[in-house]
């Protein structure tokens, strides 16, 4: 864009007053710092420009955790239950905005009016849960060894949380992070993706209109390596979390281990799903189904192979192919669509370039789709056909994240080389399998080397209140959402109190 006209757009938005799209930092709607260098948001359906958003500078990300800081000795102190209120009340307001923000989402970042509806009603899930958990939050008492002593066990803050967000799910995925981070007693920064910069802002308005104190949450614009980066380095962000690539997430480990940081990740994923010959296929095709283009394939649990026992193989395949082929694909916001755009042309050229990869290098056969779509309505959007390939399980599209809407169907003889090609990728986030025996099912429950596991369900549509993770390279071994997010967003403090009056020593007076 000419920078005359991203000047003007700039001193538009401004002129939009404090809604405008600024960071928010110390409980101010600011503009970002010297440079005044600025992202844009586009529409990926349609290319139209929504809006532009700043690159924030050092001093900006200075500015907010400094505002973090500060606040968190009065925040750690507010009572939980009225913490919890606190995101009751932001849970009503994204209620009743609901609506409107589920289509500012579809703009920004493509998926149907029925997805982002979802995403948004996660988030409010999310509200309801950590809201009910400010009454809770709940330590254990024990026995001591001694007469006359007390000994319990509490949740502590962390501190000041940088919380870093990808694009796929705009709001749910912010909520399973800033919700519980506050219920602790943290306070927050955090570093939306780029590409749907507008979602934060509405999330984090919702917060601010439902009373947060001033530098309690704090939002920064920018790009990774650059905020991101920042934050990762400064000496007063305590904990990182952080959900996006394995590579991107392995750098953070590494750089928050040296620090040691506190620090959650939640990475890729080359998620199965297993359909055995006795499946019900009817079921099963509309789980794959959904698992393999809902979200046009963006999300980390999109089922990116689907196992299938050879028996059933053949009328599972020219059945799904034909659904496949059938998928209304457009503009998001049109109530016909099945399948949005992806969210950026840098995905699609990814996606594209994994297609490409899978014809010429990896020799898989293309069953359908495999074509960017730029002809008549698809013609400024970032659109790709629905694609499926017949493969093995070495080939690099059966073994590396492609994030996009591409399927790699596997045939296999056995219950056993079904679990074994689920299990051969060095991620392990979810799982599914479709059978009607019942000892297939536990054996799978026990087998599968995943951290989501579903029977009977495709691999996507996790609910908030039980934890989301994975195990192998999936991330470094914690769960988001539900009782689990406590134990990234609080330490544990051990508490004794002496009334016995004397000095008493553990270990030692006990003995005789
Ligand atoms: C993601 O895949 O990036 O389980 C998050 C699901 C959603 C969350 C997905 N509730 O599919």
């Amino acid at each position: 864009m000419a920078k005359k006209m991203k000047k003007r757009l700039v001193s538009q938005i401004s002129s939009a007053g404090s809604e405008g799209p600024y960071n928010y930092i110390d409980g101010q709607w600011r503009r970002a710092g010297a440079g005044g260098n600025v992202f844009e948001n586009k529409n990926p359906a349609t290319g139209e420009l929504l809006g532009v958003y700043p690159q924030s500078t050092l001093r900006d990300v200075e500015e907010a955790v400094q505002s973090a800081r500060k606040a968190f000795d009065s925040w750690r102190k507010v009572p939980a239950p009225k913490r919890a209120e606190i995101l009751l009340r932001s849970m009503r307001i994204l209620e009743e905005r609901k609506e409107m923000m589920a289509e500012g989402m579809t703009r920004e970042m493509g998926k149907i009016l029925q997805e982002t509806r979802g995403d948004v009603q996660e988030a409010i899930d999310t509200a309801l849960y950590f809201a009910g958990e400010g009454r809770r939050l709940f330590g254990q008492t024990t026995t001591s060894e001694l007469p006359d002593k007390f000994a319990m066990s509490m949740r502590m803050p962390v501190g000041v949380c940088g919380l870093i967000t990808p694009w796929n799910f705009p709001m749910a995925i912010p909520s399973w992070k800033i919700y519980p981070a506050l219920l602790c007693g943290n306070t927050v920064v955090f570093k939306p993706a780029s590409w749907t910069p507008d979602s934060a802002r509405q999330f984090v308005r919702a917060l601010e209109e439902a009373g947060l104190p001033p530098g309690v949450l704090n939002l920064v614009y920018g790009s990774g390596d650059t905020v991101g980066r920042w934050l990762l380095d400064h000496p007063g962000i305590a904990l990182i979390s952080f959900t996006g690539s394995s590579v991107i997430g392995s750098q953070i480990g590494e750089i928050s281990g040296k620090a040691l940081k506190r620090c959650s990740l939640e990475l890729g994923g080359k998620n199965a799903q297993i359909v055995m010959e006795d499946a019900n296929l009817d079921l099963a095709l509309e789980g794959a189904l959904w698992g393999s283009f809902g979200t046009t394939g963006q999300r980390c649990t999109a089922t990116s192979r689907i196992i299938l026992h050879e028996r059933v193989y053949k009328q599972f395949t020219e059945r799904l192919v034909e659904k496949t082929r059938a998928l209304k694909i457009g503009n998001g916001l049109n109530p016909a669509t099945q399948m949005g755009p992806l969210v950026s042309k840098v995905q699609l050229e990814n996606v594209d370039r994994y297609v490409q990869i899978g014809k010429k290098k990896d020799h898989a056969k293309l069953l359908t789709g495999g074509e960017i779509l730029s002809q008549g309505e698809y013609e400024r959007g970032n659109f790709f056909q629905p694609t499926i390939f017949l493969g093995t399980p070495e080939m690099r599209i059966s073994q590396e994240e492609i994030f996009g809407p591409v399927t790699v169907l596997i045939k296999v003889k056995s219950f056993d080389e079904a679990i074994q090609t689920l299990n051969n990728t060095r991620y392990g986030l979810s799982g599914s399998i479709y059978t009607r025996d019942v000892n297939r099912v536990l054996r799978a429950i026990r087998d599968m080397e995943t951290g989501i596991t579903y029977v009977n369900a495709p691999t996507i549509g996790a609910e908030v209140h039980l934890p989301f993770g994975g195990v192998k390279e999936t991330g470094n071994g914690h769960r988001e959402a539900g009782q689990t997010a406590l134990d990234i967003f609080s330490e544990w403090k051990a508490v004794y109190i002496d009334y016995s009056g004397r000095l008493q020593k553990a270990q030692i007076d006990t003995q005789e």
